[in-house]
């Protein structure tokens, strides 16, 4: 079993709701195994600022499904969701679902970048991350807890729990 960690992300159609309903997909999901979640965190958003606040979390799963299957299961969540995929950069989305890390796999493929590749620019990946694995380093060596505590806040706050 490989050990991933998800990045979630909504603002767009209760966005608290549509960040617990896709939980509960994940939990759902055969061959996963969900064994740890953050905090609901409130964000401003990166990118366009004409679009509403973000609410954002990490979980950690433990999986038995290649990069390439668990980004299929993952997608079809994300559409099932209602998500219209527009070619707006960072712009407004129902649910966003990343994959950050896969074991300390570097992986560079036309449909994947794992780490994924904002892991380390993220106020919103980076604390939800060192909340549920403080101790973790990236394949590059760098520590979550380290990176976490050096990247400017932007207004982010916990606001709720999640499980
Ligand atoms: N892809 C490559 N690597 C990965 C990976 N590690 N995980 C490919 C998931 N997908 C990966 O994704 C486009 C393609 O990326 C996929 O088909 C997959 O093959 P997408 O989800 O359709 O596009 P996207 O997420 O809109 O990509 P984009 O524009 O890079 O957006 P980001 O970087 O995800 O940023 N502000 C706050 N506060 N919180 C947020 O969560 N999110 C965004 C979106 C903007 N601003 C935000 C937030
Ligand atoms: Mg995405």
């Amino acid at each position: 079993m490989a050990l991933a960690y998800i990045g979630l992300g909504s603002n767009l159609a209760d966005p608290q709701g549509q960040i617990s309903a896709a939980l509960a997909k994940l939990e759902q999901l055969e061959h996963c195994l969900v064994t740890k979640v953050s905090s609901l965190y409130f964000s401003r958003p990166m990118g366009p600022q004409d679009q509403p606040d973000y609410m954002n979390a990490v979980v950690a799963i433990k999986t038995s499904l290649t990069p390439l299957d668990l980004l299929d299961q993952l997608q079809s969540i994300e559409n099932n969701a209602g998500r219209v995929r527009k070619d707006n950069r960072w712009g407004a989305r129902v649910l966003d679902l990343d994959i950050l890390l896969y074991d300390q796999q570097l992986i560079n493929t036309e449909r994947l970048t794992i780490p994924h590749y904002g892991i380390k620019l993220r106020e919103f990946v980076l604390l939800p991350l060192a909340e549920i694995a403080n101790e973790l380093t990236l394949p590059d060596g760098d520590s979550v807890k380290i990176l976490a505590e050096q990247i400017e806040k932007n207004g982010l706050k916990v606001h709720s729990k999640l499980r």
